[in-house]
């Protein structure tokens, strides 16, 4: 190609997020914070990379005792290292007042975390280390989610009660995925935009800009062996869309789970499709199975961001009230038209 033809260089997150902060997007210190949980991610994209090699799959705890996390659930040695990764990496940068985690009972405010004194900046960091833990040891796609707040104003250490915000106050989500190639995806508020790991020269470079969920769409996203436990509105909406075309919905749907939510999220975002994971008689208690705060709402958010929607069933995600870290909620999220259709399976069959 001639020099005026040339491919355009790649844009970098770095550059990106530059561009961004000039365009009055983002500030200096939201950036940072950013960059460092991308870098974050590159490590754990390392760890996760390196399979069996690195001594890092099975589950974590010692003497033959599991080790137990708020969830209830058994860790993995790779949700341990990731939570270590994110939490030491955003400890120092000065941009963050507290973070919680998936992986811990309470958030820890910043002033808590070292002898040293790190400066204490303004924003709330959540996340989900690594999620979709089951499928670390067959080698399945897992990533990691995460979410910022601000912080309340005023408030120096902030408690769990100062990170129970709206969906819709995120500043900024993102997941990264660690597939056949390590993908960050994110969003400011601007559009969803996905960054792939350049290995040889470890940078995210943009290989996305404005990702456009499709409105409709004849896939979804559900682990069907719950069928027997869901409730009325779960079971006639998924019914009619095993009908096909000779039933209501009128057309044939095909099904996807990786019992991943960040894989199965990225392929939605990728070419469309209704991810759902509803109330069942199992989870009832805990009002479902996913978590609000750091699967749920950063998904939403990204969601949107891209033309789609995300709801409980009963209520846009973004626009519930939190009351607890580790709160539970249904979810139902992808082709705006599709989740339209199943939160009107819900008015209809309550
Ligand atoms: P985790 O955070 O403990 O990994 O659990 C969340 C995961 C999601 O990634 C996934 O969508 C879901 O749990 C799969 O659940 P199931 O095993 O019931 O299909
Ligand atoms: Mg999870």
């Amino acid at each position: 190609p001639s020099p005026q033809q040339a491919s355009p260089s790649p844009i970098s997150l770095t550059r990106h997020l530059l561009e961004e902060q000039r365009a009055g997007r983002i500030n200096a210190d939201l950036r940072l914070l950013i960059e460092v949980v991308a870098r974050a991610c590159k490590s754990i994209s390392i760890a996760v990379g390196k399979g069996a090699l690195g001594g890092v799959l099975g589950d974590a705890g010692s003497d033959g005792a599991a080790s137990i996390n708020v969830q209830g659930e058994a860790q993995k040695k790779l949700d341990v290292l990731s939570n270590e990764i994110l939490l030491e990496a955003n400890a120092w940068g000065g941009h963050l007042a507290g973070l919680a985690s998936e992986e811990m009972d309470h958030s820890v405010p910043i002033a808590d975390m070292h002898s040293d004194a790190y400066p204490r900046g303004n924003y709330l960091l959540l996340f989900d280390p690594l999620d979709g833990s089951s499928n670390i040891d067959v080698n399945i796609s897992v990533g990691t989610i995460f979410s910022v707040l601000r912080c309340p104003e005023g408030v120096t250490t902030p408690g769990d009660a100062h990170f129970l915000q709206p969906g819709t106050d995120q500043v900024a989500a993102g997941y990264c995925t660690y597939g056949p190639s390590t993908m960050l995806v994110l969003t400011i508020g601007h559009g969803t935009h996905a960054f792939t790991l350049d290995r040889e020269i470890g940078s995210f470079v943009l290989t996305q800009r404005g990702m456009t969920i499709p409105e409709e769409t004849k896939e979804f996203a559900v682990n069907m062996s719950n069928q027997r436990f869901w409730e009325a509105p779960m079971q006639a909406y998924v019914g009619d869309l095993l009908k096909g075309r000779e039933g209501p919905r009128g057309k044939d749907f095909n099904m996807r789970w990786v019992a991943s939510m960040v894989a199965d999220v990225h392929r939605i975002l990728t070419r469309g499709g209704i991810f759902s994971y509803p109330l069942d008689s199992k989870c009832a208690a805990k009002g479902g199975k996913l978590r609000l705060m750091y699967e749920a709402n950063p998904m939403a958010f990204l969601v949107e961001q891209a033309g789609g929607a995300a709801s409980t069933g009963r209520q846009r995600m973004l626009e519930m009230q939190p009351t607890g870290l580790h709160q539970r909620v249904p979810v139902f999220l992808g082709s705006k038209a599709e989740v339209e259709a199943a939160v009107r399976y819900h008015r209809e069959h309550d």
